[in-house]
Formats: C-alpha cells, structure tokens, sequence
C-alpha cells in the first residue's frame, strides 16, 4: 500500500467515524487476541468520540482472553434485535461472511469498513484498509490513531488490547511477521499504559492441567512423514473425550512439531462434533496458506487453517497429506 492510499484511507475511516452515530463492530468467528483487542480499542475509542456502538463475537471468547479491559460491552453470539446501524465496522474479516450471520447489519449499513492484514480480502467495504505486511489488526489500528488529527491516542485499557493483539499475532514476537513497525508499535503501547505484565501473566504464563495433559496426548500421537518434513497429529473425538478436553483447549499445539530439525510443515487435524479443523504452520519455505485454501481456507504464509464438514477423519488426512507430499517433496 502506497503512503499516499494509506493517508487518504485513515482519513476516511477517521471521517467515517466523526459522521457515523450508531456502529456495529465485529471481529472474525472464533476471535482471537487481534480480533477481540481490536473490537473492544473500537468500542472504547467510539465511546470516548461521543457514539453509539454495539460489538459483537462469535461464538465464545476463550477464557485467557476474559481479562481484557471493557469485554463486557461484546454481545457475545447474541445479534442485535433490529441491523439499524449506519456504519459497520468489520476487523480481521477477509470476506463478509468472516465475522458470522451479519448480512441484514451489513445491507442496513451506509458506511461498511474493512479493516484487515490478511493477504487475501473480497474489499466488501465502502473503506477498505488492507495491509497484509502489518503484523497486526492491532497494529493497523494504532497507526490509525497516529493519524489522528485531533491527536488522540489509545488510554491504557485500549492499549492493553492493542498490545494483546500485536503480541499474540506474532506469537509473542516470534514469528517473521515481527517487523521493525510491530516492535516500534509495541514499544509505543508500553508507552501509553499497556499492561504487558498482566497480558503476559495471563495469556503465557498460566495453563490449565487439561491443556497440558491434551499436549501431552498430541505430541504422543505426532507422526512425522515424507522424509520428516511433514509433522502430523490426529486429534479424535475419543482423545477429547479421554481427557474431558475440548478442540478449543488445542492452542499452541501445532506450532511445537515445526521445532524439530527438517519439519517444514506441521498439520494439527482435529475431530470436532460436526467437522474436521485443521491448523497448519510452516517452518521455512512452504506457504501454508496455499495448501489451506486448496481445502477452502485460508490465513498466512506461515500460520494457516481450514474446515471441511461432511467428510471421514481419515479422508480429510489422506488428501491433506498428499498435497502436503507434492510441495514438501519439492523441497532439497
Ligand atoms: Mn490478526
């Protein structure tokens, strides 16, 4: 994105915001820490602006994401009772669909808004800000209120959920996507009040006893394939079972197999009640977002996912994993 489009497009989002009255503000289903800092930094600054707004999540917020200042003021899985709002506020959605059952909101809107960093997005909005090199929803989101003209900046709570975003999107400043930008971002939330101790303390430092057991269970059922370039663990609806765990609690899983030494991809296949999920993470030079949307996903280079419904366990495997072989065999 040119200097130019980004200056232009903060300063009709910043309008948008002045001329709208009633907002509606959702991040993507399943919200992570991006998603949902980014919803409730909206909620608070649209509060302060003098606004109306209603933010909604979709299905359920994890429990190391309840600590974040305002989550109170998200409606979670309940829609409002009538679409009349003016302006929608989409963030971390790369097509309408992304943030739940909202067409009637979205076709009641004037003014939708699409704020993302996915590398892929449909532009739905009347304003789209699509920056696929930002770490970060959060990040966006602060360079926006660098571009201020009445020069206002996050308050510590909102700060609090920016950080949580950038930080938990760059899996703790460890991913390629930590950037000189995102580093300068972070450093300028500390400034403002963060409270990195309290995100820290809550979202890396404290796991229940069923998580770790569940990861106990995962990396005893990981396999490695195709000369071990290929990590694979098949979570059944028995190993949730088992240990009184649900596909929820799998956080972080996928991500350990791509420690060893030659793994270049690492899949995590979960049976859940109704569907197959998939998470995939890359190691070096596989784009994994290409394999999830050959299953109809989506998400980044490194960190990517898909759903199928109305398929066998062992069917969803069997394809993923050829597709899987072809790019990895390609690899010296
Ligand atoms: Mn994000």
């Amino acid at each position: 994105m040119t200097q130019l489009t980004r200056e232009k497009t903060f300063a009709a989002i910043w309008q948008a915001l002045k001329n709208g009255k009633k907002f509606f503000i959702a991040g993507h289903q399943n919200p992570d820490g991006d998603s949902l800092g980014c919803t409730l930094t909206m909620v608070s600054l649209l509060t302060r602006l003098g606004k109306e707004s209603y933010a909604y999540a979709t299905p359920a917020v994890g429990s190391d994401l309840k600590f974040l200042p305002g989550l109170q003021q998200v409606h979670v899985d309940t829609l409002p009772e009538k679409p009349d709002f003016d302006t929608v506020i989409l963030l971390e959605c790369s097509d309408r669909t992304r943030g739940g059952n909202l067409e009637s909101v979205l076709q009641n809107a004037k003014t939708i808004i699409n704020i993302d960093h996915h590398l892929i997005s449909d532009e739905y909005g009347d304003i789209n800000y699509i920056d696929s090199s930002a770490s970060s929803t959060a990040e966006i989101i602060f360079q926006l209120f660098e571009a201020s003209e009445d020069n206002l900046l996050p308050t510590p709570e909102e700060a609090t959920c920016l950080y949580t975003g950038l930080e938990t999107d760059t899996g703790r400043f460890l991913h390629s996507n930590t950037t000189a930008e995102a580093l300068r971002v972070a450093s300028a939330l500390v400034a403002v009040g963060a409270d990195i101790d309290k995100i820290n303390q809550v979202i890396y430092f404290t796991k229940p006893y069923i998580d770790l057991k569940l990861l106990g269970r995962a990396l005893e059922k990981m396999e490695l394939r195709f000369d071990n370039k290929y990590s694979q663990i098949v979570l059944t609806r028995r190993d949730f079972e088992a240990l009184g765990a649900t596909p929820a609690q799998t956080q972080g899983i996928v991500s350990q197999p791509t420690m060893i030494p030659g793994v270049e991809v690492s899949s995590l296949i979960k049976e859940e009640p109704d569907k197959i999920s998939v998470n995939l993470r890359a190691r070096n030079s596989v784009d994994v977002s290409k394999i999830a949307q050959h299953f109809g996903g989506g998400g980044h280079a490194r960190a990517a996912g898909f759903k199928v419904s109305g398929k066998a366990l062992e069917d969803v495997t069997g394809e993923l994993a050829e597709v899987v072989k072809n790019v990895v065999q390609k690899i010296q």
